[in-house]
């Protein structure tokens, strides 16, 4: 899966970071490392003109652990090109992300760019959105709202909204804006219209941001596990 991972990141880059692109978003979880790496292959000439803004705490520690410019959306309002993973994406190019828990400043940088790119592994290559990924939707909440929130979600027909609780920390993820995180399961017919049950889910007071990036992605690259790329455009 990691030679599948590299493969798509190395296929972003070649393909949507050019020489004159001078602020650059990059995205939280397992495959952006690849995204970093063959970015830095591209030489300290081309590099050291460039800004890389995070979208969070890992983010920001892969940038700087690579020698890289560290940027700040407010600093960099626009940005050329953010490249980012996925937990799903659908044959409309509509993705869940939050499985990292870095949903929001994931989906600032993703409208700040010009352009947004995807990559992932074959795993993320769907069809249907939640069909891949059966944790459910990430949904970050505000602490003091959470419960209404996920009673809330019920009532809106999640078949599962559990508040994500942490693995080596007692009690609940907390996000790197101090939130929690809700993952919402919805069957099919929810999942078949993302765009709807964002909205709908958006409009829930104490909901902060919600894991589903609908008609925000112009390319998304997956690796295989025979070594080839799929594209998405
Ligand atoms: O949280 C996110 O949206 C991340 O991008 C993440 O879920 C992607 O996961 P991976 O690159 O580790 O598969």
């Amino acid at each position: 899966v990691e030679a599948a991972k590299r493969a798509a990141a190395y296929a972003a880059v070649d393909n949507h970071v050019k020489p004159e692109h001078q602020i650059i978003g990059i995205g939280s979880g397992s495959t952006v490392p690849y995204v970093v790496e063959r970015i830095v292959q591209q030489g300290p000439k081309v590099n050291t003109n460039r800004w890389f803004v995070p979208t969070g705490f890992q983010s920001k520690e892969l940038i700087v652990k690579n020698g890289l410019k560290l940027g700040d959306v407010d600093s960099f309002p626009e940005i050329d090109v953010t490249i980012d993973g996925a937990d799903d994406v659908d044959s409309n190019l509509n993705a869940i992300k939050g499985g990292g828990a870095c949903q929001l400043r994931e989906k600032v940088l993703a409208e700040a760019a010009k352009t947004f790119i995807i990559v992932a592994d074959f795993r993320k290559n769907g069809e249907i959105l939640g069909q891949g990924w059966k944790q459910g939707v990430p949904i970050e909440v505000a602490e003091f709202a959470w419960s209404k929130v996920q009673r809330q979600l019920v009532k809106l027909g999640s078949t599962n909204a559990a508040l994500r609780m942490g693995k080596a920390k007692a009690g609940p993820v907390v996000t790197d804006n101090g939130n929690f995180v809700i993952d919402a399961q919805f069957d099919e017919k929810f999942m078949k219209q993302p765009d709807e049950l964002l909205k709908t889910i958006k409009l829930l007071t104490g909901v902060i941001e919600v894991g589903l990036f609908t008609n925000m992605c112009q390319a998304a690259y997956f690796g295989n596990e025979d070594g080839t790329i799929t594209a998405k455009e």
